[in-house]
């Protein structure tokens, strides 16, 4: 046995973690894929990776030291639980299985339980970046046990991003913690992402910029607090000139926004978790919207604003979209680590929310400046319930208040749609409430259903006798 880890299953990700992995020094890699072809192709186009090739779960087991480390790279689902059944067949109890894949986080939880029954150690790791994030370093988010962590940590350390000279793993927590980070880290990317096109939109129709204009605009952001590889790729996108016509590519660009579902995981999990995600959940309802041709064909000709956008000081104007771009990330933010705090109660996980912060300033797609005021807070302040609340947000959102609000109400005003502008201030707004209409609700519940409510001036819970003399009577606690 000659290889101190191993990977399975050769397609763009997993090859490209395989070379990471063998770049790094100290490291020798035994490969193995289920059809023969992507192993003789890669250690064939890459000889300096000294590659330590296996043709079969046998030899590829054999060719690993012990304990063994594998770390799976295969689509995510049936392939994923087919190859963790061979490679328990073939590992002992004390080895180690790494699922690197997409995997829902109660898979992960489910499988963690089955493989730990035999012994071997099951790590369910997210791994962000997409391919150039494989080869050179992505942000890696592991689960699992602590015992595992003692022989994967020294490796997911030499292959991860590296920001500001920390490495971008961290132990996240046990059995499905790693996935279900990556999980919220993609619906954040989605809610960023959605409040980066409004912003873009409401320049596009409030001024008369072209998009490569509106490219210098993002790349200016980009040198200030919103500085991201969003924002950064964002100016990227609107330069790019179609080759065929000569237009704006944005502006060929058939606009209706793919998904591949972890945004969605993200928004059950959190209406299961109760918690309020509602800026994600508007980017991924907002993508689903676009992606309805036909709907939206019989919807073009229906009433709208009465004026049109009109914007006198175009320079002024956009610093307002800035300011509520950027009070808006902090609310999609603080909901998302509000979620990773739901479910590390719900699934007695230990998570460290500042730790997490850290490990996607590098390597991940949501990878910015801004991480590191998320980490500051959590570290003065471990249990802050609302992150929005920190001292650095309250004031960075005392400085937007007046442009967030003109920027909704315009929006609202001609007709422009900004969901993840709205309904960030909105939850904002929520949160401030001295006093919320769930008053109301509780009555309209406890009127038809006898839910019963509780009062502010005395303990104990209490029903109104409605289809009776309307008396107040005590009540079992049933709401
Ligand atoms: P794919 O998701 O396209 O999967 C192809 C690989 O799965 C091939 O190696 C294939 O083997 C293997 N495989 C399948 Br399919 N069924 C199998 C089975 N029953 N037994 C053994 N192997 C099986 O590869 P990918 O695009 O490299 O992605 C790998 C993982 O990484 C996925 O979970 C994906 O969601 C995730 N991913 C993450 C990012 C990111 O940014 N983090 C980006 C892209 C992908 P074969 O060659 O024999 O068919």
């Amino acid at each position: 046995a000659s290889a101190n880890i191993g990977v399975v299953g050769l397609a763009v990700m997993g090859s490209n973690l395989a070379r990471n992995l063998a770049s790094r020094e100290g490291n020798t890699v035994a490969v193995f894929n289920r059809s023969r072809s992507k192993t003789d192709e890669l250690v064939a186009a890459h000889p300096e990776a000294e590659f330590v090739p296996a043709f079969s779960y046998e030899e590829f087991a054999a060719s690993l030291q012990k304990p063994r480390t594998a770390i799976i790279m295969v689509k995510a689902g049936a392939g994923t639980d087919a190859v963790i059944d061979a490679l328990t067949g073939v590992f002992e109890p004390g080895d180690i299985i790494v699922d690197g894949g997409n995997a829902l986080f109660t898979d992960t939880i489910r499988r963690e339980k089955a493989v730990r029954a035999t012994g071997i150690n099951f790590v369910g790791a997210g791994i962000s970046g997409g391919e150039e994030g494989a080869l050179t370093g992505p942000s890696i988010m592991p689960g699992g046990s602590d015992e595992s962590w003692v022989t994967l940590g020294p490796i997911l350390r030499s292959i991860a991003a590296v920001a500001e000279g920390e490495p971008c793993v961290t132990h996240v927590g046990h059995d499905g913690a790693g996935h279900f980070v990556k999980m919220v880290h993609n619906g954040i990317e989605y809610a960023d992402m959605q409040l980066i096109a409004e912003a873009y939109d409401l320049i596009r129709r409030g001024t008369s910029k072209t998009p490569a204009e509106i490219a210098d605009v993002f790349a200016e952001w980009n040198r200030g607090e919103l500085e991201s590889y969003l924002i950064e790729i964002t100016a990227e996108v609107l330069r790019q000139t179609d080759a065929a016509t000569g237009l704006p590519l944005v502006d060929v660009i058939l606009d209706q926004a793919g998904a591949k579902g972890t945004g969605a995981w993200t928004v059950q999990t959190a209406l299961n978790l109760g918690v309020p995600v509602s800026g994600i959940a508007e980017a991924v309802f907002a993508r689903s919207l676009s992606s309805h041709p036909e709907q939206r064909a019989v919807s073009r000709d229906l009433p709208g604003a009465e004026e049109d956008l009109e914007v006198e000081d175009a320079d002024a104007f956009i610093e307002d979209v800035r300011l509520a771009l950027y009070a808006s990330k902090i609310v999609a933010y603080s909901q998302g680590f509000d979620e990773i705090r739901a479910g590390a109660a719900a699934y007695d996980w230990t998570i460290d929310l500042g730790a997490i912060a850290k490990i996607w300033r590098g390597g991940c797609i949501i990878r910015a400046q801004f991480l590191n005021r998320i980490s500051d807070a959590y570290q003065t302040t471990p249990d802050l319930p609302v992150l929005l609340t920190a001292p650095y947000f309250v004031d960075a959102l005392t400085r937007a208040q007046g442009a967030w609000r003109r920027i909704v109400a315009t929006a609202a005003a001609s007709g422009i749609p900004a969901p993840a502008f709205s309904s960030s201030l909105a939850y904002y707004d929520g949160l401030r409430a001295e006093r919320l209409p769930a008053a109301l609700i509780q009555g309209q519940r406890d009127f038809f259903g006898a839910h019963t409510y509780q009062r502010t001036d005395k303990p104990r819970t209490f029903h109104t006798q409605w289809s009776g003399d309307r008396t107040e009577v005590e009540a079992e606690d049933t709401h």
